[in-house]
């Protein structure tokens, strides 16, 4: 029908889009109300994380930076375990190996080393799984991406490099981070395919995801896309961008945000109408809100936990009793 998806395929993308949007509306009042801690918003960069995450099965793994990490949802990750780790509860630290989804990564383009050495072992004990590692314009400047990317390329390794260009490091402009021309130019020194695409257009986003899916599954090793766009909201809930972004650009590009250019799209191919875009925003503000009533009902963490898995034989200070 569209981008090779059918009615309930868009309509599934839809819903990953406005449940991911809604978390991230949510925490940010979450945040303001003191219930969560600082928070990466990720508003506007919906359209790259469902996108390119639909080109996955269920058994492909992901790997989140900060800026991704409420991407367990498109899993079905309970809202609660997200809100859990920005609350620095214990019960946020999920398992990777039960979802699938490995930690998130604070440290910048530090978790592209472990998504390659994921993916080439999974390709030296014959499994067909791809990792998928997300990371920002930033972390292009970063060793860990020379090391992953390198790596990936040389172990013909199924690993699928997502740049989210959101135009900014905080503060440094992406012109201010890279000579080179576009950062997809960076998949040449690798000797593997680097391509650019639109990132608030959802459906391109999948369909480069697709092909470089297809591709790593294949044999052919990893592909690096570049999705573009423009931050339109702070950095984190610690930033105040006023100190440098011009704020008419991010009306700008606030105007022509993803998920509404999606949902137009499909209202205008017959696959939405108000009724469904009004029980899709319901549910996913149900969900919001039952995730923050279960995340605030469990009781303060045991701060043994802090030591729990730290030491073999804690050293004599950290022992008591
Ligand atoms: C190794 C490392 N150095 C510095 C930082 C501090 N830091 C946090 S976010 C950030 C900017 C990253 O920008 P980018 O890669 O474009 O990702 P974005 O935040 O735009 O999604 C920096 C430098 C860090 N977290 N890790
Ligand atoms: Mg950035």
């Amino acid at each position: 029908m569209e981008g090779g998806l059918g009615h309930d395929a868009l309509l599934e993308l839809y819903r990953r889009m406005v449940l991911l949007r809604t978390y991230d509306e949510r925490s940010v009042v979450y945040h303001r109300q003191g219930r969560i801690g600082t928070y990466a918003i990720f508003w506007n960069h919906e359209a790259i994380q469902a996108g390119a995450t639909f080109a996955l099965t269920d058994d492909d793994w992901i790997f989140p930076s900060y800026r991704e990490s409420a991407i367990g949802l498109v899993r079905g990750m309970p809202a609660e375990t997200l809100l859990q780790w920005w609350r620095g509860h214990p019960s946020g630290w999920w398992s990777p190996a039960d979802w699938n989804v490995a930690s998130v990564c604070v440290p910048i383009a530090t978790h592209l080393p472990h998504a390659a050495g994921l993916a080439w072992g999974k390709k030296l004990r014959g499994e067909d799984t791809v990792a998928m590692a997300f990371f920002g314009d930033g972390a292009t400047s970063e060793g860990a991406f020379h090391e992953g990317v390198n790596f990936a390329a040389v172990m013909d390794a199924p690993v699928v490099f997502v740049c989210n260009n959101n135009g900014w490091a905080i503060s440094t402009p992406v012109s201010a981070q890279s000579r080179a021309e576009s950062l997809a130019d960076k998949a040449i020194g690798y000797g593997i395919p680097g391509v650019r695409v639109d990132g608030l257009d959802v459906l391109a986003v999948f369909e480069a995801a697709r092909e470089a899916v297809e591709r790593a599954r294949a044999g052919h090793g990893p592909t690096l896309i570049e999705a573009v766009h423009y931050r339109a909201a702070p950095h984190a809930t610690a930033d105040d961008p006023r100190a440098y972004i011009d704020p008419e650009r991010v009306e700008q590009e606030r105007a022509h945000e993803c998920v509404g250019r999606f949902e137009a799209l499909l209202r205008d191919r017959g696959v939405l109408d108000d009724d469904l875009v009004a029980s899709t925003r319901q549910d996913a503000e149900d969900l919001m809100r039952a995730g923050i009533a279960a995340a605030e009902a469990e009781a303060p963490p045991d701060p043994e936990l802090l030591f729990a898995n730290a030491y073999v034989n804690p050293p004599g200070n950290m022992r008591h009793g």
